[in-house]
């Protein structure tokens, strides 16, 4: 039986073994994990939390890799979260990810982990929100979550983080096309990797180009950092291009700002997740023919909902009266 307070004591006291477990905790149970959470408290540390994003196959890792490499040659303490996009396409991406992370095996100072997406929706999970939730308290001055851009994932990486860095390689062509869609937005500091290769400098051109269109809509500059990742090459220029990103919102408000909404759209999933889970549990348990047995193709689903949800609340307003 796993005591919280023992798990606990390690955990802050810096035991890595004690953090995997801390992981695995609250990665796969949320109830024992809210537990271990309230034991925590709040954060000691305040780490910044970078999302690197792109296409499969860009350098992500790779560069990951550097720029921690370079966090930790000042000192830092560097946590990594590797998301496993766990597509059948991408099967042993774990394994290329621990080869291409090898410098930094036998570190010290920095701790690495996969997270599977497997079975969650949106790419990035209510797990891996946990899971970087916990690693605030594990005093680390950076965190750096690596993950694959494709669709909504996107959009989640931002709500995850507190800077984005999205990874373009030369060439793209049509993608860049694409990528405006999701990706413009998202990019508080993009990279074009893989400098090494012919077009570097013009897709470099292309994304300056789109950026500028869409100035007014953001509030500083967006740098765009030539890379090999490979060799290191333009990873002391990542590493400036965040740090000028982040003195801006410090300063500006813009980080306390998006850490806010974080927060809150956190909570607000907890409070859905509880309600949704108590309404159903209400429901079976009343024998309400309304989830199985039902012919649901003769019911009207928005008025079923409402007549329903409202006599949930009834009763549970009633034993909550008797219960006084
Ligand atoms: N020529 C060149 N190759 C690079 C560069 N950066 C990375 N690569 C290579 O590109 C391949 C993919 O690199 P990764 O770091 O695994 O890319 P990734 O974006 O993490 O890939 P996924 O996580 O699978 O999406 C590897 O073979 C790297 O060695 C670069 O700057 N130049
Ligand atoms: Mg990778």
């Amino acid at each position: 039986m796993l005591c919280l307070d023992n798990l606990r004591e390690r955990f802050l006291q810096g035991n890595m073994r004690a953090l995997a477990q801390s992981i695995s905790l609250v990665e796969d149970n949320p109830e024992l994990g809210a537990k271990f959470f309230s034991l925590l408290g709040l954060p000691q540390g305040n780490p910044r939390i970078i999302g690197i994003t792109g296409p499969p196959g860009a350098g992500k890792s790779t560069l990951t890799a550097k720029l921690a490499l370079a966090l930790l040659a000042r000192g830092e303490r560097v946590a990594l979260l590797l998301i496993d996009p766990s597509s059948p396409f991408s099967g042993g991406a774990i394994l290329g990810d621990r080869i291409r992370m090898h410098e930094l095996s036998g570190l010290s100072d920095v701790y690495i982990r996969s997270l599977s997406t497997r079975g969650s929706l949106g790419g990035l999970s209510a797990a891996t929100a946990r899971v970087l939730r916990l690693l605030q308290h594990g005093n680390f001055s950076t965190i750096i979550l690596e993950t694959v851009g494709t669709g909504q994932a996107e959009t989640d990486v931002v709500m995850a983080v507190d800077a984005v860095v999205v990874v373009a390689v030369p060439g793209l062509g049509d993608d860049i096309q694409a990528m405006k869609a999701g990706i413009m937005e998202i990019a508080d500091v993009f990279v074009v990797n893989k400098a090494d290769r012919d077009g570097a400098d013009r897709t470099k051109l292309q994304i300056e180009a789109i950026l500028g269109m869409q100035e007014g809509r953001r509030v500083h500059p967006i740098q765009v950092v030539p890379t090999i990742a490979t060799t290191g090459h333009g990873v002391d220029k990542l590493t400036q291009a965040l740090d000028d990103h982040f003195a801006y919102v410090e300063q500006s408000g813009e980080l306390a700002r998006r850490r806010e909404k974080r927060w809150h759209k956190e909570f607000s999933a907890y409070v859905a997740n509880i309600l949704l889970g108590d309404f159903f549990s209400w429901a079976n348990s009343q024998g309400i023919g309304i989830m199985a047995n039902a012919d649901w193709a003769e019911i009207e689903v928005y008025g079923l909902a409402k007549q329903a949800t409202a006599q949930y609340f009834t009763e549970r307003m009633k034993r909550h009266v008797e219960e006084d």
